[in-house]
């Protein structure tokens, strides 16, 4: 693959592949029998689907960061190291069936969901054709099932359960997923969300995804436990991990969370540990590169969860040629949504729209 010096964490720029760190890939994707099989069913086009929707969203980053630099935005947040805990995860669901709740650094469930790239950035650009009309940056489409998130974080997990109970009354089979990050289990309204789907027995498949940080904040700073594996016996849940920069065991893990759920047997919390290769948001990258030793930075680097999926693939006989084809066609519509989202830029939204969609009975003039 590519990669981008201008853009990327230092430690990807000249990323090479460590064969133990591809071993491990192998031995961990072989390792639950249940998720060995399931991993078995996916045919050639599939991996590759999978490498292309990784890429994607690496390349979606790189566009915002490339926005951020040239003065287009002010900032941007990015899933940047993070890519494999919510493309994996995703291709659990069945699309126009199940729903992704993603937070903000899963952006890139919105157009593993369908939603058009193009709309994504747009909504960065705050202009009148963005999803929500100019009014936030965070993205959704209820269209494609994939929800936009709240600001306030932690809000989103009795959202995900009441979307769940929804479909359960109206009788319709649909599974829910939706992520939550270490700093945001410490939200009051989460043990809320979570008992809740517990106690209901919804089906709702729940993701903590453990980054190590909070905004500025380490994981041993807000929680005393090295990690988050009692928590499901805690709700009364089934609960099981995977590894978050392994695309493969996270997809796997996840299919057996949503057979479950679809199954009526209640939610399961799911753990994943990963790394985030930045900062917060682009804004604070100096003061992320303080948080943390650069040691770690350069522990998690070599595990580029593109990288490593890319090597498992050469292994595993997939033809450089195949994975060169998904990368450019990765790239052709990234640039493409990039310029279409570009070319509405001047349509600043209307201010006699700014109460649609705010309240059902909006007071007019
Ligand atoms: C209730 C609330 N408090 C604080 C914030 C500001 N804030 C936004 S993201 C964030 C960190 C969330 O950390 P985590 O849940 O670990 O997710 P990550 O950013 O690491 O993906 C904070 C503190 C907020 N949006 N909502
Ligand atoms: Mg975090």
């Amino acid at each position: 693959m590519k990669r981008y010096p201008a853009f990327e964490p230092p430690e990807y720029v000249a990323w090479v592949a460590d064969r133990a760190l591809v071993d491990a890939f192998g031995e961990t994707v072989a390792r639950d029998p249940a998720r060995q099989r399931l991993i078995a069913e996916l045919d050639q086009d599939d991996l590759l689907d999978l490498y292309q929707r990784l890429l994607r969203a690496r390349l979606h980053d790189i566009a915002l960061t490339r926005w951020v630099r040239q003065g287009v935005i002010s900032k941007a947040w990015l899933g940047t190291g993070e890519e494999a805990s919510t493309v994996g995860p995703v291709f659990a669901l069945t699309p126009g069936l199940d729903y992704a709740v993603p937070m903000i650094r899963n952006a890139s469930a919105c157009c593993d969901m369908g939603m058009p790239l193009a709309d994504m950035l747009r909504a960065y650009l705050a202009s009148a054709d963005s999803p929500s009309g100019g009014r936030d940056l965070h993205v959704g489409s209820v269209e494609h099932h994939v929800l936009q998130p709240v600001s306030p974080v932690g809000t989103m997990v009795p959202v995900a359960a009441g979307v769940a109970l929804a479909a359960r009354m109206q009788h319709r089979e649909a599974v829910v997923l939706n992520w939550i990050g270490d700093g945001t289990t410490k939200a009051g309204v989460v043990h809320e969300g979570l008992n809740f789907a517990a106690v209901a027995k919804l089906p709702v498949v729940f993701i903590i995804q453990n980054n190590q940080v909070a905004l500025g904040t380490r994981l041993e700073q807000h929680h005393l436990a090295p990690d988050f594996t009692d928590w499901p016996t805690a709700y009364g849940m089934a609960g099981w991990g995977f590894d978050g920069n392994n695309v493969l065991d996270a997809y796997a893990a996840t299919q057996l969370a949503v057979d479950r759920c679809r199954s009526g047997d209640g939610p399961v919390l799911l753990l994943a540990e990963t790394f985030r290769m930045g900062g917060h948001a682009t804004h604070d990258e100096r003061e992320a590169r303080e948080t943390f030793p650069p040691e770690l930075f350069g522990y998690w680097g070599k595990r580029d969860p593109i990288g490593l999926y890319e090597e498992y693939l050469k292994r595993f006989g997939v033809p450089v040629t195949r994975l060169e084809a998904a990368e450019d066609a990765a790239i052709r519509e990234v640039d493409l949504a990039a310029d279409r989202a570009l070319a509405s830029r001047a349509e600043l939204p209307v201010p006699s729209t700014a109460l649609a969609g705010v309240y059902a009975n909006p007071v007019r003039d």
